[in-house]
């Protein structure tokens, strides 16, 4: 009786000793999965912009003819990948996902906004994210012209008094947007230009927007998009922000806009 007891006894242990290995050893792999920690080399492998495809469907990704480094030190090259290369490429792929197989996949960009509902979440934030981060790549260049030219710059003249108080006026508008957001040069129904910001990825484009109009420039005030140099520094990211605008780019796309 005695010897089986400790036999019995010993088994026992020697299961229990068993799981508690492989569950212990089981809690290591799942650790090891869900925090894969990169090497320092990968951690110093930058991809390029354009090998950056977005998932066939309704939208593609704006190219970025770029390298992600070429932004530095207004922008720096690890921020410009992450956002372009995740954030970006996520909200494509999300809305082509959306779209797919139905009446909406054919709609143009402003068709799909204009008929936004925005009680639908997962379109709001995914049309806007696109529509916004798209805007935002194509008007970036590493080293911006300094200031608008031609019809853009005398309209600024006209509807703030000069370029340098439309400056001050959309950096004050974009340092103080609360949270996560976007801060806009849009041009209205009448063709005046107005600033404005929205939480989220909402849009001027979007229905319900207290200014609504074309945005032809677009600042992206979530802390994805300048956290890693500047941390809570915003004021710092949108002043260098000014550095890489290509208004060019921005003056084409008033252009377009009056017509
Ligand atoms: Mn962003």
């Amino acid at each position: 009786m005695y010897i089986s007891f400790k036999k019995t006894a010993l088994l026992v242990l020697s299961i229990f000793f068993i799981i508690s290995i492989i569950s212990c050893n089981k809690k290591k792999l799942i650790e090891v999965v869900e925090v894969p920690l990169p090497s320092k080399e990968e951690k110093m492998t930058l991809g390029t912009p354009e090998d950056v495809v977005a998932q066939k469907g309704a939208f593609e990704l704006v190219k970025l003819p770029y390298k992600y480094d070429d932004f530095s030190p207004n922008i720096d090259a690890v921020t410009m990948e992450i956002h372009y290369s995740r954030h970006y490429l996520t909200h494509t792929n999300n809305l082509n996902k959306t779209l797919a197989g139905t009446e909406k996949e054919s709609l143009t960009i402003e068709e799909l906004h204009k008929k936004l509902d925005m009680s639908d979440a997962n379109m709001r934030n995914n049309l806007g994210g696109y529509y916004n981060h798209s805007l935002y790549f194509e008007i970036l260049t590493p080293k911006g012209d300094a200031k608008p030219i031609d019809s853009l710059a005398a309209r600024i003249a006209r509807d703030f008094g000069s370029f340098e108080s439309f400056k001050t006026q959309f950096s004050d508008a974009a340092t103080k947007q609360f949270g996560s957001g976007w801060t806009w040069l849009v041009v209205d129904k009448t063709g005046k230009l107005q600033i404005t910001s929205t939480p989220n990825q909402d849009n001027p484009l979007m229905p319900k927007q207290i200014v609504s109009g074309t945005p032809i420039l677009a600042i992206d005030v979530w802390e994805h998009a300048y956290y890693l140099s500047y941390q809570s520094n915003r004021k710092k990211y949108i002043s260098n922000f000014f550095n890489c605008i290509n208004w060019k780019k921005v003056s084409q796309k008033f252009d377009e806009a009056i017509k």
